[in-house]
């Protein structure tokens, strides 16, 4: 099983299953693809069909869209359990991943993907507000009813889990003003081995858009 990604520092599409993978502990390889590189589309492209990453290649199936790629891996290794057990919880998490995949564009046009910048307070407005405040909605409710069961959104770590990385991710960039509730499920995110290694990852690549410099974080 391939995974072709792009830069560990900007891609947050590229997050989401190569987290949901490597917790799961499935074998893959990774192929990473420069955003920065002038050939960077012709290269996706040699992979599919859109000229985007993620993109998934096994078994002769190419696989190019990150929901398409959780519900494929999800059904190759039903014992692995990438969705909740529960029908209702399992609809749930769909919904949430579906809201995350179609949604929040002012969070992700304002807020965008930089793991290694510290760029607190940036990029802040009314529409990033409410953004924000719909998914403190979700994890404040999800948290509460499944605290019982572990420490992610339903308990066990899913794919919504994976699904809302990058939004961590994000909220650790712009440090915008949370709910303390908030504070136990970041650093539950943030403290998964798999996270460090992207992270610890994304600041190594050293593959970053010249005007991102003055906000480089010293490495940890
Ligand atoms: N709907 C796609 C979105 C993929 C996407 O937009 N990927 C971005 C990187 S995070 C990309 O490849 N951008 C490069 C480009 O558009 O040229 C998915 O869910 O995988």
């Amino acid at each position: 099983m391939k995974l072709v990604i792009g830069n560990k520092n900007y891609s947050s599409w590229s997050m989401r299953p190569w987290l949901l993978l490597r917790h799961a502990g499935i074998a893959f390889d990774e192929v990473k693809l420069s955003f920065n590189s002038p050939t960077f589309k012709r290269d996706a492209l040699a992979f599919g069909p859109t000229g985007k990453v993620p993109v998934l290649v096994d078994d002769g199936v190419t696989v190019w869209d990150t929901l398409a790629i959780a519900e494929y891996v999800a059904e190759k290794f039903p014992d692995k359990q990438l969705w909740p057990r529960d029908a209702k919880q399992r609809a749930e998490a769909r919904a949430i991943c579906a809201e995350m995949h179609a949604g929040f564009p002012a969070l992700r046009t304002h807020l965008s993907m930089n793991v290694t910048a510290n760029l607190a307070g940036l990029g802040w407005n009314v529409a990033v507000q409410d953004d924000i405040d719909r998914i403190s909605a979700i994890w404040t409710g999800l948290r509460a009813r499944h605290r019982a069961d572990g420490p992610f959104l339903f308990g066990r770590f899913c794919i919504a889990d994976a699904y809302y990385a990058p939004v961590v991710t994000r909220f650790n960039t712009y440090k915008p003003k949370l709910a303390p509730a908030l504070d136990e499920y970041m650093h539950t995110m943030l403290d998964l081995p798999e996270m460090k290694e992207w992270l610890a990852a994304a600041v190594q690549e050293n593959d970053f858009v010249a005007h991102d410099e003055p906000y480089r974080r010293a490495p940890n």
